[in-house]
């Protein structure tokens, strides 16, 4: 089975990057795969794209040297093993507030007799290869969202189940859940203290630990802290960052 990108790194002990692809488009998608990153994430939840359009992009990334990778819209079984079905090489499953909504995820995304995922694989077959059943377990990467009160509260029995690969930390969602609004403000005493919280409880029961960042300076500054899955930002915020400031220097002159 084609290696995964981000397992090769998390072997050595480096840190995966990740690009965000809210446009989910697969164009988009292809030129995020060629920018160096080591997975493209077609976010499935907030993006502005479904299943149908999800499989073009995770045929485009299969084109570049990107793994691909899904953030699936909450832990529905049969939308799992669909975006499994589909290649995804990775899934992150939001809003994960207990042990047993963690290991309900791992179990969809694991054949048996580890898990309950049923088979049918056609394009993880053809994007994987002819062995894709027998490695499809140890090869896919499963990150369960640590954003609730609940899911912060239980964080310590999240990061012991068996098949979790580790926790993705979403700030926003973390911000609302403390009544500071959206913007996640990473110098909150409250966040802060949350988000060291999960880093070190993942690490503490050998888990990886990732986290979505507004840009590439924060997710340095994440890797530096012991995150080993990081995302710079997402596509349409990139996107709209850079033609404001080219729209802003054009009306300047
Ligand atoms: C959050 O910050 O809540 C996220 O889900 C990141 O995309
Ligand atoms: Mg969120």
């Amino acid at each position: 089975m084609k290696t995964s990108n981000v397992r090769k790194r998390w072997e050595t002990g480096e840190t995966a990057v990740c690009a965000w692809s809210s446009i989910g488009n697969s164009y988009v998608a292809e030129v995020l795969g060629w920018s160096g990153v080591d997975c493209v994430l077609v976010d499935l939840q907030h993006g502005m794209t479904d299943v149908g359009t999800m499989i073009g992009a995770l045929q485009a990334i299969s084109s570049t040297p990107a793994s691909p990778f899904v953030r699936v819209p909450s832990c529905d079984p049969p939308t799992l093993m669909k975006v499994l079905d589909a290649g995804a090489y990775g899934v992150i499953c939001p809003m994960i507030n207990s042990a047993e909504e963690a290991s309900a995820f791992v179990d969809a995304t694991r054949y048996p007799p580890e898990g309950s995922r049923s088979f049918g694989p056609a394009r993880g077959l053809l994007y994987g290869g002819p062995d894709y059943f027998e490695h499809a377990n140890a090869t896919i990467v499963r990150l369960a969202m640590i954003e609730t009160a609940s899911g912060l509260e239980a964080v310590d029995a999240i990061c012991q189940v068996d098949g979790l690969d580790g926790i993705f930390i979403g700030p926003s969602d973390l911000g609302l859940a403390f009544g500071k609004g959206s913007s996640g403000d990473p110098s909150d005493p409250q966040i802060v203290e949350a988000i060291r919280h999960c880093l070190a409880t993942a690490r503490r029961h050998g888990k990886h630990a990732g986290i979505f960042c507004p840009s590439g300076k924060v997710a340095a500054r994440r890797r530096d802290e012991g995150f080993d899955f990081v995302v710079p930002g997402s596509d349409v915020n990139l996107l709209k960052a850079a033609m404001a400031s080219e729209v802003k220097e054009t009306l300047a002159r």
